[in-house]
């Protein structure tokens, strides 16, 4: 017996969103899928093969922070405009002494920020990869909870030839997707791998063709948004949690807690502190 039928395969329509200040963007674009649960968050640089600068990170987490808040919303998709890349990483033209400068002259390693936001968002984002995920757009890719690629793809490092790394995520996640000697070999030579290479090296879910990318991230979308929320949110953090140490264990621990707070054990004890009372625990069994 089939749980669920088919997948929808009407098309998707976007509708432009804010967040609560209700500020616009300049560097990304923000969209809701009209009538379902996606969210679409699109670097919009293509001029730059989408490098991002400290406002476009801060922006994808403004946006990002409207997506986890809105409870609509069960997946969130990261992309870059056009098809020549998803992102290339930092803004070289704006990188200085103390990491990447723009609006207010200091420097900023702000996207390291947004790494642990998509680590600990508590819903899944998918990576829709068209062109260069190379340098910090490799590292964005590799810190979302699932990637999917079009033919056109392509993966790399390229921190050691232009004088930087990310010793953080980029390597550590790296090594756990590909294994140590890949992830070796991918920051140390910074060669570029192809989508079908990349698919076999464990660094995306599917490969399929560009004019196809959409439409099949969509399908993913829906697939699990059919399926239970709290069971997805348990899994994410549960999937996290070892490499992410006591942040992780925060994270699946809170969600241990939030689901506490709906039982009747957990409902006596503040409904007890509330009537001045002492709780009554004893109802309670303690099960082996
Ligand atoms: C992506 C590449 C391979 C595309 O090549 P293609 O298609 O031949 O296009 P180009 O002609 O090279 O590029 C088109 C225009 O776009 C500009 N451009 C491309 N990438 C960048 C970029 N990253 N920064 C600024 N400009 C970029 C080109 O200059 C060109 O413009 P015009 O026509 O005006 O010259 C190719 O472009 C490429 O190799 N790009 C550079 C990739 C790269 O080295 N990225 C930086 C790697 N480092 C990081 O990302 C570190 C950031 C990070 O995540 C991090 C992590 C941990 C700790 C710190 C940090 C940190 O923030 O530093």
């Amino acid at each position: 017996r089939r749980i669920h039928g088919d997948v929808p395969t009407h098309e998707v329509s976007w509708s432009p969103a804010l967040d609560e200040s209700g500020k616009g963007f300049t560097d990304i674009i923000y969209e809701k899928a009209v009538g379902e649960g996606i969210a679409k968050i699109t670097i919009n640089r293509p001029e730059r093969r989408n490098a991002f600068r400290p406002q476009t990170v801060k922006e994808l987490i403004r946006a990002f922070n409207d997506a986890r808040d809105d409870s609509y919303i069960g997946v969130i998709i990261l992309t870059g405009k056009g098809n020549d890349a998803f992102c290339s990483g930092g803004d070289q033209a704006l990188r200085g002494s103390d990491g990447y400068a723009d609006y207010d002259g200091f420097g900023r390693l702000n996207v390291l920020d947004l790494q642990v936001q998509i680590r600990r968002l508590p819903k899944p984002v998918i990576a829709m990869v068209a062109g260069y995920a190379v340098g910090g757009g490799h590292i964005l890719h590799m810190v979302c909870d699932l990637t999917i690629a079009a033919e056109n793809a392509i993966f790399g490092q390229t921190g050691p030839k232009v004088g930087s790394f990310d010793a953080g995520y980029g390597s550590s996640i790296m090594s756990r997707l590909i294994g140590p000697k890949k992830a070796r070999e991918m920051w140390f030579l910074c060669r570029f791998y192809n989508a079908s290479e990349a698919e076999k090296m464990g660094l995306v879910n599917a490969v399929v063709p560009l004019e196809k990318l959409e439409q099949e991230t969509v399908k993913w979308c829906r697939e699990i948004l059919r399926n239970s929320p709290t069971a997805i949110r348990v899994l994410k953090s549960s999937l996290n949690a070892v490499d992410d140490g006591h942040a992780g264990l925060q994270e699946l621990g809170g969600n241990a807690t939030l689901m506490f707070y709906g039982t009747d054990e957990a409902k006596e004890g503040k409904t007890a502190y509330m009537e001045h009372r002492k709780p009554d625990f004893s109802k309670f069994s303690r099960k082996p």
